[in-house]
């Protein structure tokens, strides 16, 4: 049985191809992080920001996305624009990106597809804001994100600030376990919690350079293990988001979110934009702040294990 392609390749940019080819330093973003997890305007600000950070550092940004169903690692600027202001853009994880190509959708792709597509291209950073993970009342309700099946067969180094406390910090700490994904704490043993510095949860393992992450990732790779390394980075303490504050915003949330019934891929940016909302905005600075962080993290991270 022959079969006619779907030309559904993975679009690399010059930039980006040229980079990896000749070894140079590459971190991957992801764009569901602007299409879904940010309000316009300040959205396109932080996209654009987070690669013009990258470059100061020496480092080639691969911003990751769908453009006209095309899988696109290395968006220009003018298609992240697109993107962000576009109100109709889809939220893309792994399993839509063939629908997506077909269909010739727009999208935000999220930590799964972005993780897929950055290793296809060769890219071994990538920094992001928080993961996704195991949702509260996952137990009955199966919520778990699919960044954490994809991150256990995907061999890339994922920069985060933890996961966010709307997530069960506690069964995302296990399945990570259940799916050979190492925590490593960027010069802390205390697990992140995206808004606060810690998530109340330690961790067992701690780097304290950009050095010791790099050998630990060629360590997995002479393995060949299959797993991302996850390295959680905390937002300063005295930037975070007020954790007793922050507690009574989430009870909220969560009420919230089972009132109006919402569930699939909408749970996520429901309760990011319901806390957005009802800190009057205060958790967005955070939310900016621990992305920056992570993406000169993960700069440092790429030109580590260039060297
Ligand atoms: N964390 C953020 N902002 C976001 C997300 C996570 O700080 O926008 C996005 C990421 O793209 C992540 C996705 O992959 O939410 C997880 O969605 P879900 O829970 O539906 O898998
Ligand atoms: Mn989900």
């Amino acid at each position: 049985m022959s079969s006619a392609s779907t030309g559904a390749a993975i679009r690399i940019s010059g930039e980006v191809a040229a980079a990896v080819a000749g070894g140079r330093p590459v971190v991957a973003l992801e764009s569901t992080i602007f299409t879904h997890g940010l309000p316009r305007p300040r959205n396109l600000e932080v996209a654009l920001e987070a690669e013009e950070r990258l470059r100061g550092q020496g480092v080639v940004p691969a911003t990751i996305g769908v453009f006209a169903g095309a899988p696109t690692v290395g968006l220009s600027p003018k298609q992240i624009t697109s993107l962000a202001n576009d109100g109709a853009v889809k939220k893309l994880s792994l399993r839509d990106l063939p629908l997506a190509a077909a269909l010739q959708l727009y999208g935000g792709t999220t930590v799964a597809a972005t993780a897929f597509l950055a290793h296809s291209a060769g890219i071994r950073v990538f920094s992001t804001g928080g993961l996704g993970g195991v949702h509260h009342g996952a137990a009955t309700s199966f919520d778990e994100s699919a960044d954490l099946t994809t991150l256990s067969r995907t061999p890339i180094v994922v920069v985060s600030a933890g996961v966010k406390s709307v997530l069960d910090v506690a069964a995302t700490l296990e399945r990570f376990e259940t799916l050979n994904i190492p925590v490593v704490g960027y010069r802390t043993r205390k697990y992140p919690g995206f808004y606060v510095t810690d998530s109340g949860f330690e961790i067992e393992y701690a780097v304290n350079s950009a050095d010791e992450m790099a050998a630990i990732c060629r360590a997995r790779d002479d393995l060949h293990i299959e797993s991302a390394i996850l390295l959680a980075n905390p937002i300063a303490e005295d930037k975070q988001f007020p954790p007793a504050e922050l507690d009574d915003i989430l009870a909220r949330a969560w009420a919230q979110a089972e009132k109006d019934g919402i569930n699939g891929k909408s749970t996520t940016p429901f309760l990011l934009d319901f806390i957005r909302r009802a800190s009057n905005g205060r958790s967005l600075n955070v939310n900016v702040d621990v992305y920056r962080s992570n993406v000169s993290l993960g700069g440092e991270v790429a030109i580590a294990l260039t060297c």
